[in-house]
């Protein structure tokens, strides 16, 4: 089939956090900046992408940054057949070196243009769905051990099965006191994970993991670097998930070739796409690595996407898709939402991504060709 790429519209919307500002070992942010891609074809079909940063300092990308990329690759794409994924990668590869996290908006807008041309799930693109509900998990914020053990329950009770808490950016002591405190009330059938988001050094990471050595539980990304924690090896009594530090492809290869992670936090954007996911979801099966299938921020677009992806993992693999919802007060698509409900997201029914968002709510395209 000859179908064409015949416009690029490149969106900039607003989304606010509901409730206190999220906060990680850097950031505390009350409100962040969706980058939304639509592509349309000449036969009047629409595909869509979102990349939305946690705020400039989370990993190396940033909003603005997302639409110069967008503008610059974009024009080279019109013409294109938006049918051949990896044609259309290997264009803007060719355009345009690095930036896979506005790189995958287009790979996404893609994907979801294909499972409506085939009318089926992109869920089923990516080789078939194994479950119809994919669990979440939640990510409480640095907070007393009080508050901590308190959000931990209430999340548990509203069907969570896995909880992140945010570390770092405080006296490790604090943190140490916190992960105490969640482990003494909570059943062992509850994963837990201390994600630094890169604010510990190593002798922090040796820290906690010595005062934590009988709560079973992951460290996510404690340092900054793949040589820090790649170094904590046989100091440290927890196994090691990466997250920031698992930047692309080759990144999440080296990193398994060092024998330097137990696991990932993956964020779709970052690894360039769900033409990029399904690659990693398959070497990860390989090896029997689990990992998540998140992205860092965004709305339903991202969620949707990061969902099909997540529900062709082999389950015992599965570490959750985590997504931005119940920190919003509003969806693109109000009636076919992503949600979390009882600690589940259930797959999108529609083709393709199975979200059709109001794009009204969007305002003016910021970029168009
Ligand atoms: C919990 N997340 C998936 C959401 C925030 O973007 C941070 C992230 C992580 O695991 O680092
Ligand atoms: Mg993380």
């Amino acid at each position: 089939m000859r179908m064409k790429i015949s416009q690029i519209n490149i969106y900039q919307h607003e989304l606010n956090v509901t409730g206190n500002a999220y906060e990680m070992s850097h950031s505390s942010i009350n409100s962040f900046t969706s980058i939304i891609t639509e592509v349309v074809t000449d036969n009047g079909m629409k595909g869509f992408g979102e990349t939305c940063s946690v705020g400039p300092v989370y990993q190396q990308e940033h909003a603005l940054g997302a639409v110069a990329a967008l503008s610059e690759l974009a024009p080279h794409l019109i013409g294109e057949n938006p049918l051949l994924i990896e044609s259309v990668n290997r264009k803007m590869n060719q355009t345009l070196y690095g930036h896979l996290y506005a790189k995958s908006t287009i790979d996404v807008a893609l994907w979801d243009i294909c499972g409506k041309f085939y009318n089926c799930r992109v869920c089923d693109l990516l080789g078939g769905a194994i479950n119809e509900k994919v669990p979440s998990y939640y990510a409480i914020g640095p907070a007393t051990p009080a508050d901590t053990a308190e959000i931990a329950m209430d999340k548990i009770g509203h069907g969570y099965r896995r909880l992140q808490l945010k570390v770092g950016g405080r006296h490790v002591d604090q943190d140490i006191e916190s992960c105490h405190r969640v482990a003494e009330n909570i059943t062992r059938d509850i994963k837990l994970v201390a994600d630094a988001n890169r604010g510990w050094t190593t002798q922090d990471t040796i820290r906690f993991s010595r005062a934590c050595c009988d709560i079973p539980l992951v460290i996510e990304q404690p340092c900054n670097t793949f040589e820090e924690i790649e170094s904590l090896k046989g100091k440290i009594y927890h196994p090691v998930f990466m997250d920031e530090s698992a930047l692309d492809l080759n990144a999440v290869l080296r990193c398994i070739n060092a024998g330097a992670a137990d696991g990932f936090g993956f964020k779709l954007n970052r690894m360039g796409g769900l033409s990029a996911m399904r690659t990693i979801r398959d070497i990860c099966r390989s090896r029997n690595l689990p990992h998540t299938c998140d992205d860092s921020w965004g709305g339903d677009i991202i969620a949707a996407a990061c969902v099909h992806v997540g529900a062709t993992v082999e389950p015992h693999l599965l570490e959750g898709v985590w997504i931005a919802d119940s920190y919003h007060d509003h969806h693109y698509d109000e009636v076919n939402p992503v949600q979390v409900k009882n600690g589940f997201v259930d797959v999108p029914e529609n083709p393709g991504l199975g979200v059709i968002p109001d794009v009204s709510i969007f305002g003016h395209p910021v970029f168009s060709v």
